[in-house]
């Protein structure tokens, strides 16, 4: 019985993916590292320090290094999240937000990000949510399933009567780690694991979802 739904941020109720790609570039750029598009794919879902681990591909560098770089690289992405307006909510999903909320489903964020509650400030909708669990929240990042665990239990929720929606692969292993129905939204290479997938975000059938599960 499903009393509420766990929305990722980057990539599910924003695409802020590009910001944080241009960064990560930037800071590539000043420092010789090498990174592309396609690199920066993998950094879906992933945690600031472990996005610099996966950029470095074992290059050995001091930690107060990666300190400094992963620090930079937020000051940049900062610079983008201060333009971040109501505009920058995917397709219909602050729509479709209300609607589950007048349905008396419990709603919550469960992002990677450490700067998930100014982004959801920016967008204008943090008040829609019981609870906003970020970066911050916990200490192991997704895949383990400890944020959504955590995030259930702030609202009071068991997991199996909790939905996550996620467009990263470590996203759908946390939530399944986590004993939750798992939302994929993506290509089936990425969130094929997911109870459900739909391509994009304005696919999401919050009717089906709740039928088919
Ligand atoms: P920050 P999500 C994730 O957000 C992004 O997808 C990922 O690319 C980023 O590295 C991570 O947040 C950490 O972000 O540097 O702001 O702490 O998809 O979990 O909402
Ligand atoms: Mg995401």
């Amino acid at each position: 019985n499903i009393k509420g739904f766990i929305f990722d941020l980057d990539g599910v109720l924003t695409d802020t993916a590009e910001f944080h790609y241009r960064s990560w570039q930037k800071l590539a750029d000043e420092e010789n590292l090498n990174f592309n598009r396609q690199i920066n794919e993998q950094l879906r879902g992933v945690s600031r320090m472990q996005s610099l681990e996966i950029i470095l591909a074992g290059q050995e560098v001091p930690t107060a290094q990666k300190k400094e770089w992963t620090d930079r690289k937020n000051e940049y992405y900062q610079e983008y999240l201060a333009e971040l307006t109501k505009k920058n909510i995917l397709d219909d999903m602050e729509a479709k937000l209300h609607q589950l909320k007048k349905a008396g489903y419990k709603l919550a964020v469960g992002s990677s990000s450490r700067n998930a509650k100014k982004v959801l400030k920016n967008l204008q909708i943090s008040d829609l949510f019981d609870t906003i669990s970020d970066g911050n929240s916990v200490e192991r990042a997704k895949p383990a399933p400890d944020l959504f665990l955590h995030t259930a239990e702030v609202i009071g929720l068991e997991p199996a009567e909790c939905v996550v929606l996620e467009d990263a692969e470590s996203g759908v292993e946390a939530a399944l780690a986590a004993g939750m129905i798992a939302v994929g939204i993506g290509p089936a290479e990425r969130v094929g694991k997911a109870h459900l997938v739909y391509t994009s975000v304005s696919d999401i059938d919050f009717e089906e979802v709740l039928t088919k599960i």
